[in-house]
């Protein structure tokens, strides 16, 4: 089996891989040209938990190769990013530009697999513009009806950190333009897929990722929102939600510094986009989220000027614990701002970064270790849960004054906690 996988991203390379060691030849194609050297030399140019073994062992069998140029297969992964544009429109430029890269090779009996996750109707709009670019080949239509080729939708669901386990074990939802497409879709993800393959249609498939995403965003605007109302009143809100969580049918997630990631940060206004009127909930919990980053940035500013002259530590830059991505990172935007504020009285700890990314030129914030943090800087921002920051015991930081967005100090001292502080926020 031939298969061509574009885009050799987050989602893309790892897929590519696991294919290719199912014993079909893949091709990953992808734009950017160092990463198509960094692919056929064996290596990674994203950090992901057994990728480079995996990477370096399938090119060396050359299972796996990387180009810029397309060539002809059986199947084609579609795996692009889909940005929004600024007023939040879904922008699908870069999986059309695939399909169009697609037509040029495309030949009957084979199968294309959108991947990215996309507005609804999307996978259909491929279809159309294949019909209109390859007009030799019966595109999908009705069911029954005769087609050369397959076109599926069948969303990533991966966790990053988890990728190669979940791309393996997690259920898939294949969704065809037919019926038909989609049984051909389901034989492909049967050669490396152990969780279970359920399929449905194109566009009940794109919906049920966006609303997968929606879904963790609502839940975490809502403890969020319950951090915001316990600072007020003085309680503790990770105590609360550990107790409302004894109840059987209540099941709160955690509150932080606000949503980050290239998904659930973005995925849901894909939904309010296109339901601008019945999509009040879905719109509210975004900015919930987002407001609370704005929240910490007030509250933390409120605890520095409170102290003028002490160094000041903020713990993580990365979106989520124990990964090297800052996309959509709520962390960055709090450190970000502080350091604009407070330029070189802001030090950044994150044990992922070799240096301070550009978003810190100018500011005079610089990058210093753990142990530093602790010898030097009397005022500590948790804003990431890294397993490091968590291990830090409480002898260490009792005397420091803390802001932790996360709740993985729960022993620190009250009197050294941020409640205070909030007050002068109001
Ligand atoms: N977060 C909280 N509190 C929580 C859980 C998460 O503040 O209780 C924050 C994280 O710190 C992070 C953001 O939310 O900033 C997103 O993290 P995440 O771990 O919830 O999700 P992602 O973005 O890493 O991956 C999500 C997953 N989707 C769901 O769990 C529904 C993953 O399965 C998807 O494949 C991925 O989006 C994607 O690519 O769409």
């Amino acid at each position: 089996l031939n298969v061509v996988v574009l885009g050799l991203g987050y989602i893309g390379l790892p897929t590519a891989a696991v294919i290719a060691r199912t014993g079909a030849k893949v091709l990953g194609v992808d734009v950017t040209e160092s990463v198509v050297e960094t692919v056929n030399s064996g290596r990674v140019h994203i950090e992901e938990v057994d990728l480079d073994g995996l990477v370096s062992g399938v090119v060396a069998r050359g299972a796996l190769r990387a180009s810029t140029q397309i060539a002809p297969a059986d199947v084609f992964v579609i795996a692009v990013p889909t940005p929004f544009a600024a007023d939040h429109a879904p922008d699908i430029t870069y999986v059309l530009q695939a399909a169009t890269t697609i037509a040029a090779v495309l030949k009957a009996g084979d199968t294309i697999i959108l991947e990215s996750t996309s507005p609804v109707g999307t996978t259909e709009r491929v279809r159309d513009l294949l019909a209109q670019l390859r007009p030799d080949l019966r595109v999908p239509g009705r069911a029954g009806e005769a087609a050369d080729v397959a076109i599926a939708y069948c969303p990533e669901r991966v966790l990053p950190g988890r990728i190669l386990v979940e791309l393996i074990d997690n259920d898939r939802v294949i969704g065809g333009i037919t019926p038909r497409c989609a049984r051909k879709a389901l034989t492909f993800y049967r050669r490396f897929v152990r969780g279970a393959c359920v399929t449905t249609t194109a566009r009940a498939a794109e919906m049920t990722k966006l609303t997968e995403n929606a879904f963790r965003d609502v839940n975490i605007a809502f403890a969020n929102e319950l951090s915001v109302v316990a600072d007020t009143m003085g309680v503790d809100v990770w105590e609360v939600i550990r107790l409302a969580n004894r109840h059987p049918r209540v099941n709160i997630l955690q509150p932080g510094p606000g949503v980050g990631g290239h998904c659930i940060a973005v995925d849901p206004w894909f939904l309010v986009h296109a339901a601008p009127d019945h999509t009040p909930l879905i719109r509210t919990a975004r900015l919930v989220n987002d407001g609370k980053t704005d929240h910490v940035i007030a509250q933390a500013s409120a605890m520095i000027e409170a102290r003028p002259d002490a160094p000041v530590a903020c713990l993580g830059l990365a979106f989520k614990a124990n990964i090297d991505d800052f996309r959509e990172s709520p962390a960055l935007k709090v450190a970000q701002a502080l350091a604009q504020r407070y330029g070189e009285r802001v030090r950044i700890v994150e044990p992922y970064a070799s240096s301070l990314p550009a978003a810190f030129d100018g500011t005079g914030a610089t990058l210093i270790d753990i142990d530093t943090a602790i010898e030097a800087c009397p005022i500590m921002i948790v804003l990431v849960d890294h397993d490091v920051f968590r291990s830090v015991p409480v002898e260490e930081r009792s005397d420091k004054l803390v802001l932790d967005t996360r709740g993985i100090w729960p022993d620190q001292p009250a009197a050294a906690r941020q409640t205070e502080s909030l007050r002068l926020v109001g």
